[in-house]
């Protein structure tokens, strides 16, 4: 075989594996765009027929590919395609903000009701916070995408969190990198005590928002899962 030959059957794996990797990723795109589109119809339902709005907004992102091969690396994983569907669930990310926390549990109830969602994991660091003061809600729903080869569930990690949560997160978040992930004791106590600040403002703009509204405005008077 001359070395022309050899070239050119590596350069033919190495095209099979980038697009085998690129339909690994478009299974958890498409998977990312079942949840959107299913939050997108509860968002615009309450809006017409509530005159309500639980949700602020919504951001989806894909894992980068280093961000894969850093948990593959970190976890240990078997480099292999059905290992990584197995133990890597946060490949597709969804995160819903909400007003406030009585619609974060509204929006998790009502998606995660859903016949063809199966709910996988829920982390509820909001009922019980990180230590750094950490609070969102995560789950990860498993939900079917179909393609012309046939139907796939698909893990989406879905976070749902208040404006305060995600103000504090994306600041947390930066200040982690800063500092290489070693955050400092006396910033990290500062970031804790936020946290707590946070949570009540929370829970006074929840306060607020009901007695401005009155029954009319009031997050319980929105439909349960079971009426929908
Ligand atoms: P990115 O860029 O947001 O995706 P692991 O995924 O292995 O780190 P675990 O237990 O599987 O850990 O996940 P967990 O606890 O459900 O949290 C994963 C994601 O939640 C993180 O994703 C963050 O988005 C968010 N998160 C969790 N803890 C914190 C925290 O203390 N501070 C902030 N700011 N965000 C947090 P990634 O992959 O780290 O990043």
């Amino acid at each position: 075989m001359d070395a022309l030959a050899v070239d050119e059957a590596a350069l033919t794996q190495v095209r099979e594996l980038r697009d085998e990797f690129q339909r690994f990723l478009r299974e958890y795109e498409f998977g990312m765009r079942e949840v959107e589109t299913k939050i997108s119809i509860l968002r615009d339902e309450f809006t017409h027929d509530h005159a309500y709005n639980p949700i602020e907004h919504v951001k989806s992102r894909l894992k980068s590919p280093d961000g894969i091969v850093e948990k593959i690396a970190r976890r240990g994983i078997e480099p292999e395609f059905d290992a990584i569907r197995e133990h890597i669930t946060d490949i597709a990310g969804v995160r819903v903000t909400c007003s406030f926390v009585a619609d974060v549990y509204r929006l998790f109830d009502l998606l995660t009701a859903q016949d063809d969602i199966t709910v996988r994991v829920v982390k509820d660091y909001i009922a019980t916070p990180k230590e750094n003061g950490y609070r969102s809600l995560h789950a990860i729903l498993e939900v079917p995408v179909y393609l012309s080869t046939g139907v796939r569930q698909v893990p989406v990690e879905v976070q749902f969190r208040t404006i305060a949560m995600d103000f504090w997160a994306s600041l947390e978040h930066k200040i982690y990198y800063k500092y290489s992930q070693r955050v400092p004791a006396h910033l990290g106590e500062s970031l804790a005590s936020a946290a707590v600040a946070a949570a009540e403002l929370d829970s006074r703009m929840e306060q607020l928002h009901r007695e401005a509204h009155g029954a009319a405005g009031e997050i319980e008077s929105l439909p349960t899962v079971s009426k929908v």
